[in-house]
């Protein structure tokens, strides 16, 4: 299962087309649509969430609520681009008056973009590498999601810090799976705490009167997988590569750790192996999950913990210095309307992407024509475990 989108920030839509989708999947709108706006929520958003009420239309591959089998195509429309039909038209002469993007910001792809692309207009890379693009992922990522709900697979996701204001926890890798995730959405920064909350909405705060923007980091957690999923024998077949490039596909994203992550390299093995037991009920588990759901690039069957690091947003409303594309001079780089902070909308970005990659690898190994089929080696898989283990 495989998604592709199309469209710029301020153009009419975004697209998405998925395929691979085994046929028979329930699929909901309501769904695709809460999760749309649970993307466009939390605190520290600008004004173009006040524009957009994301809302997806199915234009294929979907028949009285079920998949039939053929890619799915979705489109988000971009309510903006009524104030933009002048100067993102697709079609038609330059406008004299058009106010080209000279000044690129730091830490964009403004610049680099227009260097590659040949171009003097730095909308024509910001309009794409704008993370709006990230509402397509979004709602192609529905297909996914409802596939893996079938077979028992949660995606959800918490943010752990924003700025120097963090969660406390004493064991993120056994709490997380256990955080409700209604309480997750209530919180404004998406954070099952409310003293945390707070703190994360002062330091946005601040960083707002400051000029200023913040990154952060969050957890995405996947509950409800079986053992063997995905692969040790090849270096595509491991879902640690696998997940480590979708989450890093996600611009901002600047670090990605599974389990332990990092601190994992400062204990003896002793300390950060997960020791196996046998539950009698449910066959081979773990004493422990500081390897966050993953050994040998396979699903443990324990939860899969992924903490990831977004970057601060680059557009400031104090900018730094840039050289003008045109002049050649230092200046100011420029302000476009932007957000503060947009770690809570990330975090559900990032679910989008490890459910695709989780999708991918439950129908390599259970088929790909039909749910019916593949609930069934679903069923006889389980069987053959809880015979392994007895
Ligand atoms: C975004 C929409 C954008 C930005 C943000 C993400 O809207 P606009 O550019 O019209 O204000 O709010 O984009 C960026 C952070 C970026 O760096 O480009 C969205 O829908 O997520």
């Amino acid at each position: 299962m495989r998604y592709l989108t199309a469209g710029e920030s301020h153009g009419p839509a975004l697209t998405a087309i998925v395929e691979g989708v085994p046929a028979g999947i329930k699929i909901s709108e309501e769904q695709i649509n809460s999760d749309l706006s649970r993307r466009q929520s939390g605190y520290g958003r600008g004004g173009r969430q006040g524009i957009e009420r994301d809302r997806v239309a199915v234009t294929a591959g979907v028949r009285f609520g079920r998949t039939i089998g053929s890619p799915v195509a979705l489109t988000v429309v971009n309510r903006d681009w009524e104030n933009w039909t002048d100067r993102m038209a697709a079609f038609g002469d330059v406008p004299n008056d058009l106010v080209r993007e000279v000044s690129p910001r730091p830490g964009h792809a403004d610049l680099v973009g227009a260097l590659k692309t040949n171009t003097d207009d730095c909308r024509n890379i910001l309009e794409r590498a704008s993370a709006r693009e990230t509402a397509a992922r979004v709602a192609a990522a529905g297909i996914a999601r409802e596939f893996l709900a079938e077979l028992g697979v949660e995606v959800f996701s918490y943010v752990a810090s924003i700025g120097a204001a963090a969660l406390e926890e004493d064991d993120p890798l056994l709490a997380a799976p256990d955080y409700k995730p209604l309480d997750i959405e209530l919180s404004d920064v998406r954070c099952p705490d409310e003293a945390a909350t707070e703190a994360m909405k002062a330091e946005i705060d601040r960083a707002r009167e400051a000029g200023e923007s913040l990154g952060g980091t969050f957890r995405v957690v996947a509950t409800g997988l079986l053992p063997g999923v995905g692969g040790y024998a090849t270096a595509g077949e491991r879902l640690t590569s696998r997940i480590g490039a979708a989450l890093f596909s996600i611009p901002a994203i600047k670090g990605v750790e599974f389990g332990l992550g990092f601190e994992a390299a400062r204990r003896p093995g002793s300390q950060v192996h997960d020791p196996i037991v046998l539950d009698r009920q449910t066959g081979f588990t773990r004493d422990g999950n500081n390897a966050g759901g993953l050994e040998g690039g396979m699903t443990t069957g324990m939860p899969l913990i992924v903490t990831a690091a977004m970057k601060p947003i680059p557009t400031l409303m104090t900018p730094l210095s840039t050289v003008n594309l045109d002049t050649l001079e230092v200046e100011q780089a420029s302000k476009e309307r932007s957000d503060v902070c947009a770690v809570p909308a990330c975090a559900v970005v990032a679910e989008a992407e490890v459910a695709f990659v989780l999708a991918e690898a439950y129908l390599e190994k259970f088929g790909r024509d039909n749910m019916t089929d593949i609930k069934a080696a679903v069923k006889s898989y389980q069987q053959r475990l809880r015979t392994m283990s007895r």
